[in-house]
């Protein structure tokens, strides 16, 4: 079986102060495990229980008999990657591909730091912030409800749960607090960069296939 709810990489209280045990605790053992398990029962009913979470969320995407079965995958895999998404210890500026990136094309940390938790204050209910590679370009932007950016063709380097159950028995309705907390104290720059050197292996690959193709006469 494909689908099942991942461990959480760290221990339950590993987030603390800036998320709590409880939290974490509702949050992964309710929350995600629902989403788990009714994309499970909706992907059986329509026999695409074998296939991996990011086809069945490609599979669904935008038709609304699957809405449902989308909504529920999605939720599985956003919060997937979300938990990877934070590390204790995280946070601050970053080094490595995403900082160069980051100079390149959002004007620098600070500014990356002060939108990024912008958007995740700013969108409007329920959903999500994310920094996505999109056609070669780090952007940051927001995705309402379950959606995601891997619906959209974007590359997500890092998530953060704006839904209130991810924040509201820490900080109450102060959400931009939540999300500071997060940027400054444990945003996860490693797993950004294995993102996007992961997106570069593939891309590499894909042109290499491409050249080789063309320099088959007759091919
Ligand atoms: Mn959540």
């Amino acid at each position: 079986m494909q689908l099942a709810l991942p461990p959480l990489p760290y221990p339950y209280e590993a987030l603390e102060p800036y998320i709590s045990r409880a939290t974490l605790e509702l949050h992964h053992c309710k929350h995600h495990k629902a989403y788990v398990e009714k994309t499970k029962t909706l992907a059986k009913e329509v026999r695409l229980a074998d296939l991996p979470l990011e086809l069945i969320i490609q599979q669904t995407a935008r038709q609304d008999r699957h809405r449902a079965l989308f909504n529920n995958a999605a939720q599985a895999w956003n919060h997937a990657f979300y938990w990877r998404s934070l590390q204790p210890g995280g946070g601050g500026a970053p080094d490595g591909e995403v900082a160069a990136r980051i100079d390149r094309d959002l004007g620098g940390y600070e500014s990356f730091a002060t939108e990024f938790a912008a958007a995740a204050t700013g969108q409007f209910g329920s959903g999500w912030a994310w920094l996505v590679l999109d056609s070669g370009k780090l952007a940051i932007t927001t995705t309402a409800n379950a959606d995601t950016p891997i619906a959209h063709g974007q590359i997500p380097l890092l998530a953060l749960d704006v839904w209130e159950h991810a924040y509201y028995l820490d900080y109450q309705n102060r959400r931009a607090d939540y999300a500071e907390a997060l940027v400054k104290h444990l945003l996860n720059w490693d797993f950004a960069n294995q993102n996007l050197s992961r997106r570069r292996t593939v891309a590499d690959a894909t042109d290499r296939a491409a050249a080789s193709q063309t320099a088959i006469p007759g091919a």
